[in-house]
């Protein structure tokens, strides 16, 4: 089978053609033109609207991830805004730390909303996955992308950028999500 997944994330789509791993699922990128406009103000808002671009675009099977990391003492921001609270990627980390810098409370966690539609462009699934941590101090590893040098798993005593991408597939936001939508399909055969 395959689907289209609706990311302009290179990293996103290695780690779930890599989660899923010979599970029969050809995870593909979306045809040219696919341009989601995420002005929802929700995670499954916003992947409902890249799930149904992406099906706008290649009118198949279309599966769509939007995440990000809420941070507690900052009411969950960066959130939603997780891919725009700054410039690069590093400016984003030096902002987050910078916020947090007073702050007692560094808890935080990673959210991934998936969303799945058929091939008439239904929507058949829809599920969230997290992975609860805390923010550190200092940026630590190189695995992994975005926040992942600045968090901390719950259980772990590294960040996350210090996991392998095996380690980080086993229980990441992305992972539990897709082992959802894996499981899904399953019960739809
Ligand atoms: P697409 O919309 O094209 O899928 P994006 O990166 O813009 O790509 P999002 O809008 O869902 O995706 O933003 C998610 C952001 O949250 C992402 O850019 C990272 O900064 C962060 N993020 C999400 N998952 C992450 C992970 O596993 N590790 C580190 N940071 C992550």
């Amino acid at each position: 089978m395959k689907i289209v997944f609706a990311t302009a994330n290179p990293h996103k789509i290695q780690e779930v053609r890599d989660i899923c791993g010979d599970c029969g699922i050809e995870f593909v990128l979306p045809a040219k033109g696919f341009n989601p406009v995420e002005n929802g103000d929700t995670f499954e808002a916003n992947s409902l609207i890249k799930a149904k671009e992406a099906y706008r675009v290649s009118k198949t099977y279309s599966l769509a991830d939007d995440s990000g990391l809420c941070v507690n003492a900052l009411n969950g921001a960066p959130g939603l805004y997780s891919a725009r609270y700054a410039g690069t990627q590093d400016e984003k980390i030096a902002k987050l730390l910078y916020e947090l810098k007073d702050k007692h409370d560094r808890s935080a966690k990673f959210v991934c909303c998936m969303t799945l539609l058929d091939e008439n462009g239904k929507m058949i699934y829809q599920t969230t996955g997290e992975c609860k941590g805390s923010i550190v101090k200092n940026r630590k590893g190189i695995n992994g992308f975005g926040y992942d040098p600045i968090f901390m798993v719950d259980g772990f005593s590294k960040t996350m950028a210090e996991l392998s991408s095996d380690e980080k597939n086993q229980i990441s936001h992305r992972a539990v999500a897709l082992k959802n939508v894996l499981k899904f399909l399953q019960s739809m055969s």
